[in-house]
Protein backbone atom coordinates (compact mmCIF):
# COMPACT_ATOMS: atom_id res chain seq x y z
CA UNK A 1 0.00 0.00 0.00
CA UNK A 2 2.79 2.07 -0.55
CA UNK A 3 2.27 2.85 -3.91
CA UNK A 4 -0.68 5.52 -5.10
CA UNK A 5 -3.34 4.30 -7.31
CA UNK A 6 -5.82 5.12 -10.02
CA UNK A 7 -8.29 4.31 -12.01
CA UNK A 8 -11.11 5.80 -14.10
CA UNK A 9 -14.11 5.65 -11.19
CA UNK A 10 -17.10 5.93 -13.83
CA UNK A 11 -18.13 3.63 -16.64
CA UNK A 12 -16.81 3.83 -20.00
CA UNK A 13 -18.79 5.69 -22.45
CA UNK A 14 -20.25 8.95 -22.81
CA UNK A 15 -21.58 10.62 -19.82
CA UNK A 16 -21.93 14.31 -18.44
CA UNK A 17 -19.02 13.77 -16.24
CA UNK A 18 -16.41 11.34 -16.13
CA UNK A 19 -14.19 10.53 -12.44
CA UNK A 20 -10.56 9.78 -11.77
CA UNK A 21 -9.69 8.80 -8.35
CA UNK A 22 -6.04 8.24 -7.12
CA UNK A 23 -5.43 7.04 -3.49
CA UNK A 24 -2.24 6.83 -1.58
CA UNK A 25 0.68 8.61 -0.02
CA UNK A 26 1.25 10.43 -3.41
CA UNK A 27 -2.39 11.52 -4.12
CA UNK A 28 -2.04 15.06 -3.18
CA UNK A 29 1.08 15.58 -5.42
CA UNK A 30 0.02 13.67 -8.42
CA UNK A 31 -2.95 16.05 -8.54
CA UNK A 32 -0.79 19.11 -8.27
CA UNK A 33 1.41 17.75 -10.84
CA UNK A 34 -1.88 17.36 -13.48
CA UNK A 35 -3.94 20.17 -11.98
CA UNK A 36 -4.13 23.90 -12.64
CA UNK A 37 -6.65 25.63 -10.56
CA UNK A 38 -8.72 28.30 -12.71
CA UNK A 39 -10.43 31.07 -11.90
CA UNK A 40 -8.93 33.22 -8.84
CA UNK A 41 -6.65 30.30 -7.74
CA UNK A 42 -6.78 28.75 -4.35
CA UNK A 43 -5.56 25.92 -2.65
CA UNK A 44 -6.00 22.20 -2.97
CA UNK A 45 -6.44 21.43 0.82
CA UNK A 46 -9.69 21.24 2.42
CA UNK A 47 -11.59 19.03 0.95
CA UNK A 48 -13.15 21.68 -1.08
CA UNK A 49 -14.18 20.99 -4.66
CA UNK A 50 -11.80 23.51 -7.17
CA UNK A 51 -12.47 24.26 -10.91
CA UNK A 52 -9.68 24.15 -13.14
CA UNK A 53 -7.79 22.71 -16.03
CA UNK A 54 -5.92 19.01 -16.24
CA UNK A 55 -2.85 19.90 -17.97
CA UNK A 56 0.24 18.34 -19.32
CA UNK A 57 2.69 20.77 -18.24
CA UNK A 58 5.43 18.88 -19.69
CA UNK A 59 3.88 19.91 -23.07
CA UNK A 60 1.82 22.37 -22.13
CA UNK A 61 -1.34 20.61 -23.26
CA UNK A 62 -4.69 21.29 -22.01
CA UNK A 63 -6.68 17.91 -21.60
CA UNK A 64 -9.91 19.04 -20.39
CA UNK A 65 -11.68 21.18 -17.87
CA UNK A 66 -12.30 19.55 -14.72
CA UNK A 67 -13.36 19.69 -11.18
CA UNK A 68 -11.20 18.92 -8.74
CA UNK A 69 -10.57 17.97 -4.86
CA UNK A 70 -8.12 16.33 -2.43
CA UNK A 71 -9.28 14.70 0.89
CA UNK A 72 -6.45 13.81 3.23
CA UNK A 73 -6.77 10.44 5.12
CA UNK A 74 -8.22 8.70 6.83
CA UNK A 75 -11.16 9.68 6.46
CA UNK A 76 -11.76 8.67 3.03
CA UNK A 77 -13.05 5.74 1.23
CA UNK A 78 -9.79 3.71 1.25
CA UNK A 79 -9.08 5.85 4.69
CA UNK A 80 -5.82 7.27 2.52
CA UNK A 81 -5.08 10.32 0.93
CA UNK A 82 -7.70 10.43 -2.17
CA UNK A 83 -8.08 12.53 -4.58
CA UNK A 84 -10.32 12.86 -7.61
CA UNK A 85 -10.83 14.80 -11.03
CA UNK A 86 -13.89 14.88 -12.42
CA UNK A 87 -13.62 15.54 -16.20
CA UNK A 88 -16.56 15.45 -19.32
CA UNK A 89 -17.90 12.16 -19.31
CA UNK A 90 -15.65 11.42 -22.65
CA UNK A 91 -13.59 8.81 -23.13
CA UNK A 92 -11.19 10.29 -24.78
CA UNK A 93 -10.51 13.11 -22.04
CA UNK A 94 -10.38 10.11 -19.13
CA UNK A 95 -8.19 8.55 -20.86
CA UNK A 96 -5.89 11.13 -21.64
CA UNK A 97 -5.90 12.24 -17.75
CA UNK A 98 -5.58 9.32 -16.80
CA UNK A 99 -2.84 8.22 -19.10
CA UNK A 100 -1.06 11.67 -17.54
CA UNK A 101 -1.92 10.74 -13.46
CA UNK A 102 0.06 7.54 -14.59
CA UNK A 103 2.74 9.27 -15.79
CA UNK A 104 2.87 11.65 -12.96
CA UNK A 105 3.65 8.47 -10.63
CA UNK A 106 0.33 6.68 -10.12
CA UNK A 107 -0.06 3.24 -10.86
CA UNK A 108 -2.96 1.57 -12.27
CA UNK A 109 -5.19 -0.08 -9.75
CA UNK A 110 -6.58 -3.10 -10.07
CA UNK A 111 -10.30 -4.04 -9.89
CA UNK A 112 -11.52 -3.40 -6.56
CA UNK A 113 -8.02 -2.19 -5.11
CA UNK A 114 -9.50 0.64 -3.40
CA UNK A 115 -12.23 -0.90 -1.62
CA UNK A 116 -9.68 -3.87 -0.72
CA UNK A 117 -7.01 -1.20 0.76
CA UNK A 118 -10.48 0.44 2.50
CA UNK A 119 -10.74 -3.28 4.29
CA UNK A 120 -6.93 -3.48 4.86
CA UNK A 121 -6.74 -0.04 6.20
CA UNK A 122 -9.40 -1.29 8.58
CA UNK A 123 -12.36 1.49 7.66
CA UNK A 124 -14.77 -1.43 6.81
CA UNK A 125 -14.21 -5.62 7.36
CA UNK A 126 -14.37 -8.22 4.94
CA UNK A 127 -18.05 -8.91 4.60
CA UNK A 128 -18.31 -4.72 3.95
CA UNK A 129 -16.27 -4.89 1.62
CA UNK A 130 -18.03 -7.69 -0.45
CA UNK A 131 -21.28 -5.55 -0.12
CA UNK A 132 -19.68 -2.95 -1.79
CA UNK A 133 -19.67 -4.86 -5.11
CA UNK A 134 -23.63 -6.08 -4.39
CA UNK A 135 -24.36 -2.46 -4.39
CA UNK A 136 -23.14 -1.48 -7.57
CA UNK A 137 -25.04 -4.92 -9.16
CA UNK A 138 -27.83 -4.85 -7.39
CA UNK A 139 -31.19 -4.93 -9.71
CA UNK A 140 -33.91 -4.43 -7.65
CA UNK A 141 -35.05 -2.04 -4.92
CA UNK A 142 -34.74 -5.49 -2.55
CA UNK A 143 -31.76 -6.57 -3.22
CA UNK A 144 -30.41 -3.20 -3.22
CA UNK A 145 -31.44 -2.46 0.47
CA UNK A 146 -30.19 -6.20 1.86
CA UNK A 147 -26.95 -4.53 0.03
CA UNK A 148 -26.94 -1.77 1.77
CA UNK A 149 -27.96 -3.04 4.98
CA UNK A 150 -24.65 -5.62 4.49
CA UNK A 151 -22.59 -2.33 3.96
CA UNK A 152 -23.73 -0.74 7.00
CA UNK A 153 -22.55 -3.53 9.13
CA UNK A 154 -25.69 -5.49 9.86
CA UNK A 155 -24.10 -8.55 8.74
CA UNK A 156 -20.92 -7.76 10.83
CA UNK A 157 -22.70 -6.65 13.92
CA UNK A 158 -24.91 -10.32 13.82
CA UNK A 159 -21.78 -12.56 12.83
CA UNK A 160 -19.85 -10.55 15.48
CA UNK A 161 -22.65 -11.12 18.77
CA UNK A 162 -22.24 -14.50 17.90
CA UNK A 163 -18.44 -14.16 17.76
CA UNK A 164 -18.30 -12.80 21.27
CA UNK A 165 -20.80 -15.56 22.96
CA UNK A 166 -18.04 -17.83 21.61
CA UNK A 167 -15.07 -16.08 22.77
CA UNK A 168 -16.69 -16.05 26.32
CA UNK A 169 -17.12 -19.76 26.32
CA UNK A 170 -13.60 -19.87 24.77
CA UNK A 171 -12.17 -17.92 27.55
CA UNK A 172 -14.25 -20.36 30.26
CA UNK A 173 -12.93 -23.82 28.73
CA UNK A 174 -9.64 -22.30 28.28
CA UNK A 175 -9.29 -21.45 32.10
CA UNK A 176 -10.28 -24.55 33.17
CA UNK A 177 -7.93 -26.49 30.99
CA UNK A 178 -4.65 -24.15 32.27
CA UNK A 179 -5.48 -23.61 35.69
CA UNK A 180 -7.55 -26.63 36.64
CA UNK A 181 -6.44 -26.57 40.53
CA UNK A 182 -7.42 -22.27 41.00
CA UNK A 183 -10.12 -21.17 42.67
CA UNK A 184 -12.22 -20.56 39.51
CA UNK A 185 -15.85 -21.21 38.95
CA UNK A 186 -15.78 -24.68 37.34
CA UNK A 187 -17.19 -24.92 33.42
CA UNK A 188 -19.94 -27.45 34.03
CA UNK A 189 -20.69 -29.57 30.83
CA UNK A 190 -24.18 -28.89 31.40
CA UNK A 191 -23.74 -24.79 30.76
CA UNK A 192 -21.46 -25.70 27.78
CA UNK A 193 -24.23 -27.08 25.86
CA UNK A 194 -26.91 -24.59 26.94
CA UNK A 195 -24.61 -21.79 25.65
CA UNK A 196 -23.30 -23.90 22.54
CA UNK A 197 -27.45 -25.00 22.02
CA UNK A 198 -28.06 -21.12 22.04
CA UNK A 199 -25.66 -20.22 19.64
CA UNK A 200 -26.26 -22.53 17.15
CA UNK A 201 -29.79 -21.35 17.26
CA UNK A 202 -28.27 -18.13 16.28
CA UNK A 203 -26.36 -19.92 13.50
CA UNK A 204 -29.29 -21.33 11.92
CA UNK A 205 -31.22 -18.43 12.13
CA UNK A 206 -28.44 -15.99 9.81
CA UNK A 207 -28.46 -19.47 7.83
CA UNK A 208 -32.52 -19.56 7.29
CA UNK A 209 -31.89 -16.44 5.30
CA UNK A 210 -29.40 -17.99 2.52
CA UNK A 211 -32.13 -19.37 0.35
CA UNK A 212 -33.84 -15.97 -0.27
CA UNK A 213 -30.87 -13.80 -0.14
CA UNK A 214 -28.65 -15.53 -2.73
CA UNK A 215 -31.90 -15.35 -4.53
CA UNK A 216 -32.11 -11.42 -4.52
CA UNK A 217 -28.43 -10.99 -4.85
CA UNK A 218 -28.15 -13.43 -7.98
CA UNK A 219 -31.75 -13.44 -9.47
CA UNK A 220 -33.13 -16.33 -10.51
CA UNK A 221 -33.26 -17.79 -14.24
CA UNK A 222 -36.81 -19.08 -15.28
CA UNK A 223 -37.37 -20.82 -18.36
CA UNK A 224 -40.31 -20.86 -20.34
CA UNK A 225 -40.51 -24.29 -22.06
CA UNK A 226 -43.51 -26.17 -24.18
CA UNK A 227 -44.28 -27.87 -27.64
CA UNK A 228 -44.75 -25.22 -30.28
CA UNK A 229 -47.76 -22.21 -30.41
CA UNK A 230 -49.02 -22.81 -26.81
CA UNK A 231 -48.10 -19.49 -26.37
CA UNK A 232 -44.67 -19.13 -24.50
CA UNK A 233 -43.91 -15.67 -26.17
CA UNK A 234 -46.84 -14.14 -25.32
CA UNK A 235 -46.14 -15.41 -21.47
CA UNK A 236 -42.57 -13.61 -22.13
CA UNK A 237 -43.92 -10.58 -23.80
CA UNK A 238 -46.61 -10.36 -20.52
CA UNK A 239 -44.32 -10.81 -17.74
CA UNK A 240 -41.92 -8.35 -19.75
CA UNK A 241 -44.77 -5.77 -20.26
CA UNK A 242 -43.58 -5.50 -23.46
CA UNK A 243 -43.94 -7.24 -26.96
CA UNK A 244 -40.10 -8.24 -27.20
CA UNK A 245 -40.79 -11.95 -28.81
CA UNK A 246 -42.96 -12.25 -32.02
CA UNK A 247 -46.02 -14.16 -31.22
CA UNK A 248 -47.84 -15.31 -34.19
CA UNK A 249 -50.69 -17.99 -34.80
CA UNK A 250 -47.97 -20.39 -36.82
CA UNK A 251 -46.09 -23.27 -34.83
CA UNK A 252 -42.24 -22.66 -34.76
CA UNK A 253 -42.48 -18.76 -34.51
CA UNK A 254 -39.62 -18.75 -32.14
CA UNK A 255 -36.33 -20.40 -32.98
CA UNK A 256 -34.01 -19.07 -31.01
CA UNK A 257 -33.62 -18.56 -27.54
CA UNK A 258 -34.50 -14.62 -26.51
CA UNK A 259 -33.38 -13.48 -22.78
CA UNK A 260 -34.26 -10.47 -20.74
CA UNK A 261 -34.05 -9.43 -17.30
CA UNK A 262 -36.88 -8.56 -15.52
CA UNK A 263 -37.46 -7.37 -12.21
CA UNK A 264 -40.87 -9.40 -10.81
CA UNK A 265 -41.96 -8.17 -7.57
CA UNK A 266 -38.50 -6.70 -6.82
CA UNK A 267 -36.65 -10.13 -7.58
CA UNK A 268 -34.25 -10.17 -10.34
CA UNK A 269 -35.45 -12.53 -12.79
CA UNK A 270 -33.63 -13.54 -16.02
CA UNK A 271 -36.06 -14.88 -18.44
CA UNK A 272 -35.65 -17.14 -21.16
CA UNK A 273 -38.38 -17.90 -23.91
CA UNK A 274 -37.22 -20.82 -26.16
CA UNK A 275 -38.23 -22.59 -29.41
CA UNK A 276 -41.06 -24.87 -28.87
CA UNK A 277 -40.22 -28.17 -28.03
CA UNK A 278 -40.80 -31.61 -30.87
CA UNK A 279 -39.63 -33.06 -33.50
CA UNK A 280 -38.28 -31.71 -36.82
CA UNK A 281 -36.36 -32.35 -40.10
CA UNK A 282 -36.05 -27.93 -40.51
CA UNK A 283 -32.25 -27.56 -39.77
CA UNK A 284 -32.49 -23.86 -38.34
CA UNK A 285 -35.66 -25.23 -35.83
CA UNK A 286 -33.38 -27.85 -34.82
CA UNK A 287 -30.38 -26.23 -33.46
CA UNK A 288 -33.26 -23.66 -31.90
CA UNK A 289 -34.43 -26.93 -30.07
CA UNK A 290 -30.75 -27.82 -29.04
CA UNK A 291 -30.41 -24.76 -26.91
CA UNK A 292 -34.19 -24.50 -25.64
CA UNK A 293 -32.71 -27.82 -24.21
CA UNK A 294 -29.98 -26.64 -23.03
CA UNK A 295 -31.54 -23.31 -20.79
CA UNK A 296 -33.96 -26.15 -19.60
CA UNK A 297 -30.64 -27.92 -18.36
CA UNK A 298 -29.48 -24.58 -16.80
CA UNK A 299 -32.94 -22.96 -15.23
CA UNK A 300 -33.46 -22.34 -11.64
CA UNK A 301 -37.18 -22.56 -12.55
CA UNK A 302 -39.30 -24.21 -15.36
CA UNK A 303 -42.32 -22.76 -16.56
CA UNK A 304 -44.20 -25.32 -19.18
CA UNK A 305 -46.22 -24.26 -20.79
CA UNK A 306 -49.68 -26.51 -21.97
CA UNK A 307 -52.62 -25.40 -24.08
CA UNK A 308 -55.74 -25.92 -22.50
CA UNK A 309 -57.97 -26.51 -24.61
CA UNK A 310 -56.74 -29.45 -26.18
CA UNK A 311 -55.56 -32.82 -24.74
CA UNK A 312 -51.87 -33.85 -24.05
CA UNK A 313 -49.43 -34.38 -26.85
CA UNK A 314 -46.52 -37.19 -26.84
CA UNK A 315 -44.30 -34.06 -26.93
CA UNK A 316 -45.99 -32.19 -23.46
CA UNK A 317 -45.81 -36.19 -21.88
CA UNK A 318 -41.59 -35.90 -22.84
CA UNK A 319 -41.67 -32.37 -21.26
CA UNK A 320 -43.13 -33.50 -18.25
CA UNK A 321 -41.03 -36.35 -17.90
CA UNK A 322 -37.87 -34.58 -18.22
CA UNK A 323 -39.12 -31.75 -15.65
CA UNK A 324 -38.96 -34.97 -12.87
CA UNK A 325 -38.45 -33.52 -9.69
CA UNK A 326 -37.11 -30.20 -10.52
CA UNK A 327 -38.67 -26.56 -9.52
CA UNK A 328 -41.48 -26.10 -11.73
CA UNK A 329 -44.76 -25.05 -12.17
CA UNK A 330 -47.38 -26.18 -14.96
CA UNK A 331 -49.38 -23.06 -16.87
CA UNK A 332 -52.23 -24.52 -18.60
CA UNK A 333 -52.50 -21.63 -20.67
CA UNK A 334 -55.71 -20.47 -23.12
CA UNK A 335 -58.67 -21.56 -20.96
CA UNK A 336 -60.06 -19.04 -22.95
CA UNK A 337 -60.41 -22.10 -25.64
CA UNK A 338 -61.97 -24.17 -22.59
CA UNK A 339 -60.46 -26.87 -21.14
CA UNK A 340 -60.14 -30.26 -22.43
CA UNK A 341 -56.53 -31.08 -20.16
CA UNK A 342 -56.71 -33.93 -17.48
CA UNK A 343 -55.27 -32.29 -14.42
CA UNK A 344 -55.19 -36.01 -12.92
CA UNK A 345 -52.69 -37.11 -15.91
CA UNK A 346 -50.58 -34.12 -15.08
CA UNK A 347 -50.46 -34.51 -11.25
CA UNK A 348 -49.72 -37.59 -11.89
CA UNK A 349 -46.51 -37.32 -13.53
CA UNK A 350 -45.96 -34.21 -12.16
CA UNK A 351 -46.65 -34.63 -8.01
CA UNK A 352 -44.87 -31.56 -6.72
CA UNK A 353 -45.98 -28.97 -9.40
CA UNK A 354 -47.95 -26.56 -8.88
CA UNK A 355 -50.53 -26.35 -11.31
CA UNK A 356 -51.98 -22.94 -12.63
CA UNK A 357 -55.08 -22.08 -14.93
CA UNK A 358 -54.21 -19.05 -17.46
CA UNK A 359 -55.28 -17.46 -20.27
CA UNK A 360 -52.45 -14.78 -21.46
CA UNK A 361 -54.88 -13.14 -23.77
CA UNK A 362 -57.16 -12.41 -21.37
CA UNK A 363 -54.59 -11.89 -18.67
CA UNK A 364 -55.78 -14.32 -16.06
CA UNK A 365 -53.37 -16.44 -13.89
CA UNK A 366 -50.45 -14.03 -14.52
CA UNK A 367 -50.82 -12.62 -10.56
CA UNK A 368 -50.61 -16.13 -9.70
CA UNK A 369 -47.84 -17.26 -11.46
CA UNK A 370 -45.91 -13.75 -9.80
CA UNK A 371 -47.57 -15.06 -6.63
CA UNK A 372 -45.67 -19.00 -7.04
CA UNK A 373 -42.07 -17.00 -7.98
CA UNK A 374 -42.73 -14.85 -5.05
CA UNK A 375 -43.30 -17.65 -2.55
CA UNK A 376 -40.11 -19.88 -4.06
CA UNK A 377 -37.98 -17.39 -3.09
CA UNK A 378 -39.42 -15.99 0.51
CA UNK A 379 -40.34 -19.75 0.97
CA UNK A 380 -43.28 -19.83 3.79
CA UNK A 381 -42.42 -16.75 5.17
CA UNK A 382 -43.81 -13.63 4.08
CA UNK A 383 -41.69 -10.88 2.22
CA UNK A 384 -39.39 -9.99 5.47
CA UNK A 385 -38.71 -6.30 6.18
CA UNK A 386 -35.10 -7.44 8.14
CA UNK A 387 -32.49 -6.66 5.74
CA UNK A 388 -29.74 -8.88 7.50
CA UNK A 389 -29.66 -11.58 5.06
CA UNK A 390 -26.75 -14.04 4.18
CA UNK A 391 -26.41 -13.57 0.36
CA UNK A 392 -22.99 -14.58 -0.22
CA UNK A 393 -22.01 -18.73 -1.16
CA UNK A 394 -18.51 -17.77 1.24
CA UNK A 395 -20.78 -16.60 4.16
CA UNK A 396 -22.92 -19.31 3.45
CA UNK A 397 -20.19 -22.01 3.54
CA UNK A 398 -18.41 -20.26 6.39
CA UNK A 399 -21.89 -20.91 8.36
CA UNK A 400 -22.23 -24.06 7.62
CA UNK A 401 -18.76 -25.04 8.94
CA UNK A 402 -18.95 -23.20 11.99
CA UNK A 403 -22.66 -25.35 12.89
CA UNK A 404 -20.57 -28.09 12.19
CA UNK A 405 -18.19 -27.57 14.42
CA UNK A 406 -20.54 -26.67 17.02
CA UNK A 407 -22.62 -30.19 16.15
CA UNK A 408 -18.93 -31.82 16.98
CA UNK A 409 -18.54 -30.13 20.22
CA UNK A 410 -21.91 -30.87 20.93
CA UNK A 411 -21.76 -34.76 20.60
CA UNK A 412 -18.50 -34.45 22.74
CA UNK A 413 -20.17 -32.67 25.44
CA UNK A 414 -22.77 -35.08 25.91
CA UNK A 415 -20.77 -37.93 25.91
CA UNK A 416 -18.40 -35.89 28.65
CA UNK A 417 -15.41 -35.85 26.69
CA UNK A 418 -11.96 -33.88 27.87
CA UNK A 419 -11.83 -30.21 27.76
CA UNK A 420 -9.09 -30.00 25.10
CA UNK A 421 -10.85 -32.02 22.88
CA UNK A 422 -14.04 -29.54 23.20
CA UNK A 423 -11.83 -26.37 22.85
CA UNK A 424 -10.23 -27.44 19.64
CA UNK A 425 -14.01 -27.52 17.80
CA UNK A 426 -15.42 -24.26 19.43
CA UNK A 427 -11.92 -22.49 18.20
CA UNK A 428 -12.29 -23.31 14.43
CA UNK A 429 -16.16 -22.44 14.79
CA UNK A 430 -14.91 -19.02 16.22
CA UNK A 431 -12.25 -18.76 13.13
CA UNK A 432 -14.91 -20.12 10.78
CA UNK A 433 -17.15 -16.89 11.73
CA UNK A 434 -14.28 -14.57 11.59
CA UNK A 435 -13.32 -15.34 7.93
CA UNK A 436 -16.59 -14.09 7.24
CA UNK A 437 -15.81 -10.67 8.10
CA UNK A 438 -12.13 -10.71 7.47
CA UNK A 439 -10.68 -11.48 11.05
CA UNK A 440 -8.87 -14.60 10.09
CA UNK A 441 -8.56 -14.58 6.48
CA UNK A 442 -6.03 -15.80 4.08
CA UNK A 443 -4.51 -13.75 0.90
CA UNK A 444 -5.66 -15.95 -1.44
CA UNK A 445 -9.45 -15.59 -0.11
CA UNK A 446 -8.78 -11.74 -0.49
CA UNK A 447 -7.43 -11.64 -3.73
CA UNK A 448 -10.27 -13.55 -4.63
CA UNK A 449 -12.96 -11.95 -3.37
CA UNK A 450 -11.42 -8.49 -4.61
CA UNK A 451 -10.88 -9.88 -7.96
CA UNK A 452 -14.69 -9.72 -8.72
CA UNK A 453 -14.63 -5.90 -8.37
CA UNK A 454 -15.34 -3.70 -11.46
CA UNK A 455 -12.22 -1.33 -11.99
CA UNK A 456 -12.22 1.62 -10.09
CA UNK A 457 -14.14 0.83 -6.97
N1 LIG B 1 -57.00 -17.96 -27.24
C1 LIG B 1 -55.79 -17.78 -26.75
N2 LIG B 1 -54.74 -17.66 -27.57
C2 LIG B 1 -53.51 -17.48 -27.02
C3 LIG B 1 -53.31 -17.39 -25.62
N3 LIG B 1 -51.99 -17.21 -25.40
C4 LIG B 1 -51.39 -17.20 -26.61
N4 LIG B 1 -52.30 -17.35 -27.60
C5 LIG B 1 -52.09 -17.40 -29.03
O1 LIG B 1 -51.38 -18.58 -29.36
C6 LIG B 1 -50.55 -18.36 -30.52
C7 LIG B 1 -49.14 -18.80 -30.23
O2 LIG B 1 -48.57 -17.95 -29.25
P1 LIG B 1 -47.02 -17.81 -29.02
O3 LIG B 1 -46.86 -17.00 -27.81
O4 LIG B 1 -46.37 -17.35 -30.26
O5 LIG B 1 -46.67 -19.32 -28.76
P2 LIG B 1 -45.23 -19.99 -28.55
O6 LIG B 1 -45.42 -21.07 -27.55
O7 LIG B 1 -44.21 -18.97 -28.28
O8 LIG B 1 -44.99 -20.66 -29.97
P3 LIG B 1 -43.60 -21.03 -30.67
O9 LIG B 1 -42.70 -19.86 -30.61
O10 LIG B 1 -44.01 -21.35 -32.06
O11 LIG B 1 -43.05 -22.24 -29.99
C8 LIG B 1 -50.68 -16.89 -30.84
O12 LIG B 1 -51.61 -16.73 -31.89
C9 LIG B 1 -51.21 -16.29 -29.55
O13 LIG B 1 -51.96 -15.11 -29.77
C10 LIG B 1 -54.46 -17.49 -24.78
O14 LIG B 1 -54.41 -17.40 -23.55
N5 LIG B 1 -55.65 -17.69 -25.40
MG1 LIG C 1 -42.55 -18.39 -29.24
Amino acid sequence: MEDTIAAIGTPLGEGGIGVIRISGPQAQNVLEEVFEPGGDGGSLTGRRLMYGRIIDKDHNHIIDECMAVFMKGPKTYTAEDTAEISCHGSMVSLQNALQLVLRKGARLAEPGEFTKRAFLNGRIDLSQAEAVIDVVKAKTDRSFDVAISQLQGGLSLKVSEIRTMLLDLLVDITVNIDYPDEDIEEITYEKMEDNIVLISEKISGLQETAHTGRMLREGLRVVITGRPNVGKSSLMNALLRENRAIVTEIPGTTRDTIEESVSIRNIPIHLIDTAGIHETEDVVEKMGIERSKDAFNHADYIILVLDASEELTEEDRMLMSYIGGRNSLVLMNKQDLGMKLDPEEIRAALPSCRLLPASIKNGTGLDELEDEIESLVYGSNSPREDHVMVNNVRHIHLLEQASEDLKRSLQMIRRAEPLDFIEVDVRSAYDALGEIIGETVSDDILNEVFSRFCLGK
